[in-house]
């Protein structure tokens, strides 16, 4: 009677230990698994429709390190040459002309121009090429931005246009850059 409750016993504390060793196993692995949001890279995406009755496509991708922001605009099935690319004020793509999605993006209130170059909109990207194949891309990294926080910075919710002409970077309040043929609007990637 006696030897059988002592051998109950180990058993008893022996299961406990595999249970307490499981325990800590399945913990460690939270553990890394939390640690990965530490170093965040916040990212955001637009996709980019035709607007206008273009065939044009494309897509904007924010992606965030540290303070700093690189964003890539890829379009295609448009005409060769110079587009002009803003972010404009409204992720709002519901009208055919685009028109929805406001203004130029200016939280900053100052005039039209060229990005890193005097005043310019915080919405102000620049031309994109475009080759005979209708691709075009262009790239910028700015620490201007920002993703997600809602702030005034933020481009989370905003849109993205492309324009039938260039950005002559000089005429007010948008660059003289002709109808909108892109739209997508900006939304933060979970
Ligand atoms: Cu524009
Ligand atoms: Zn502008």
């Amino acid at each position: 009677m006696k030897k059988s409750l002592v051998c109950f016993g180990i058993k008893t504390l022996a299961l406990l230990m595999l249970i307490g060793v499981s325990i800590a196993l399945v913990s460690c692995g939270l553990i890394q698994k939390a640690g990965i949001p530490l170093t965040p890279s916040k990212q955001a995406t637009a996709v980019i429709g035709s607007a206008s009755g273009s065939d044009l496509s494309g897509t904007a991708i924010f992606t965030q390190n540290g303070d700093t922001i690189a964003l890539t605009v890829e379009i295609q099935n448009a005409s060769p040459g110079l587009h002009a690319v803003h972010i404009h004020a409204t992720g709002d793509c519901s009208a055919p002309d685009g028109t929805s999605a406001g203004g130029h993006w200016n939280p900053t209130n100052v005039a039209h121009g060229k990005w890193g170059e005097g005043e310019f909109h915080l919405g102000d990207i620049g031309n994109i090429t475009v080759s005979e194949e209708g691709t075009g891309r262009i790239e910028l990294t700015t620490n201007l931005w920002e993703i997600g926080t809602g702030s005034d910075i933020d481009v989370v919710g905003r849109g993205i246009i492309v324009h039938a002409g260039a950005d002559d970077f000089t005429s007010q309040p948008s660059g003289a850059a002709g109808a909108r043929i892109g739209c997508g609007a900006i939304e933060s990637d979970h």
